[in-house]
């Protein structure tokens, strides 16, 4: 990679980390309420998928674990915060909140609080992409725990009967919730599974962005070109418990510092050091322009956002496709 492109991608990920930082903040001054999930330490994996794919035009969809994912397709993150403050300007009106962040216009279907569910709705996509020829992929971005649903192994077995243009991204982070994968998961590297249902793929290092660049690259080729479908299991960690409700006791202590040390925006930003393409100066000062762009204007906005009108409460709820209806449509889908 070279200089401007890995400067982009440390510049994503640092954004990505303080933007979910600062909602952690916000979720314990009671600005964000519900669920939420953060993703902080797993960034490489998605930002490092969708610098091989088209962000904004391929469809992307995955779990509840979505801010990163929302980024990385290039939405806007004064809406996606909005949207976590529970507000009307927000990408689906603050009805949604963290877990069901959505905005058609990026092609990014969201946002599911179902665990497993997504793989089948991947395939919906990738089925019209097929249909409709339409020269775009679907990705499927998943934890290592959704591949124990049932819709993991129908929706692998369809898109590679079907040879669907679809690409199946998981997040092996080694855990669901507090179950390790070796005390849920009988066939622990995920590939082998993805293998048995006919679907080819490789596993990467999620840690290493440049790693799951190299692994995407091959990966969508695949999936665009027209060889069907391919499963890209990728080794990550998540570095805070698994929601916010999480009290984290569940793992070992040195596994989780042996992880702490493999921090993806650490590994990016030594490696630049190292080769002299940035300094620490730099780093610095464009760590804290990120910081003021989020306080000031990401959750400025947001906070001065209207909420939702009690009259409004049943808007949105339908979806109407005729656009007649007195529900009001969606238009961001
Ligand atoms: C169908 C269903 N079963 C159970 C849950 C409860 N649940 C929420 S997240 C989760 C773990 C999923 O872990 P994984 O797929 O590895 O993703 P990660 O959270 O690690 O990113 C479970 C079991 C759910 N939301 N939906
Ligand atoms: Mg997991």
């Amino acid at each position: 990679m070279d200089t401007d492109a890995r400067k982009l991608l440390l510049e994503k990920m640092l954004y990505a980390r303080r933007f979910e930082e600062r909602c952690f903040e916000a979720y314990m001054e009671r600005e964000i309420g519900g669920f939420l999930h953060l993703y902080v330490g797993q960034e490489a994996c998605v930002f490092g998928v969708m610098a091989a794919a088209r962000a904004g035009e391929d469809a992307v969809i995955t779990g509840y674990r979505d801010h990163v994912h929302g980024l990385a397709v290039g939405m806007d993150s004064k809406l996606m915060m909005a949207e976590l403050f529970g507000k009307e300007s927000g990408c689906c009106h603050g009805r949604g909140g963290s877990m069901h962040l959505f905005d058609l216009q990026k092609q990014f279907y969201g946002g599911y609080a179902i665990v497993g569910a997504p793989f089948a709705l991947a395939i919906g996509l990738a089925k019209a992409i097929q249909l409709q020829k339409r020269d775009q992929i679907a990705i499927c971005i998943l934890g290592d725990a959704a591949c124990n649903q049932g819709t993991f192994h129908e929706s692998l077995n369809m898109a590679a009967l079907w040879q669907l243009p679809v690409l199946f991204v998981c997040e092996n982070n080694l855990y669901g919730i507090g179950t390790r994968i070796d005390r849920s998961t009988a066939v622990t590297e995920l590939i082998e599974r993805a293998k048995g249902c006919g679907v080819t793929g490789a596993q990467a290092d999620g840690q290493d962005i440049e790693a799951v660049f190299e692994a995407s690259k091959v990966a969508v080729e695949h999936v665009r070109s027209g060889q069907g479908p391919y499963f890209l299991e990728l080794k990550t960690y998540r570095f805070r418990g698994h929601s916010m409700s999480d009290s984290n006791v569940y793992r070992d202590k040195s596994e989780e510092e042996q992880w702490a040390g493999r921090d993806p925006i650490q590994i990016l930003k030594n490696r630049m050091l190292e080769s002299q393409e940035i300094t620490e100066e730099e780093y610095k000062s464009l760590d804290k322009e990120i910081l003021d762009t989020i306080e000031n204007e990401v959750v400025a906005f947001a906070r001065q956002a209207p909420s939702p009108d009690v009259e409004d409460l049943e808007k949105y709820v339908l979806c109407d496709t005729d656009g007649d209806s007195e529900q009001g449509v969606n238009t961001n889908g």
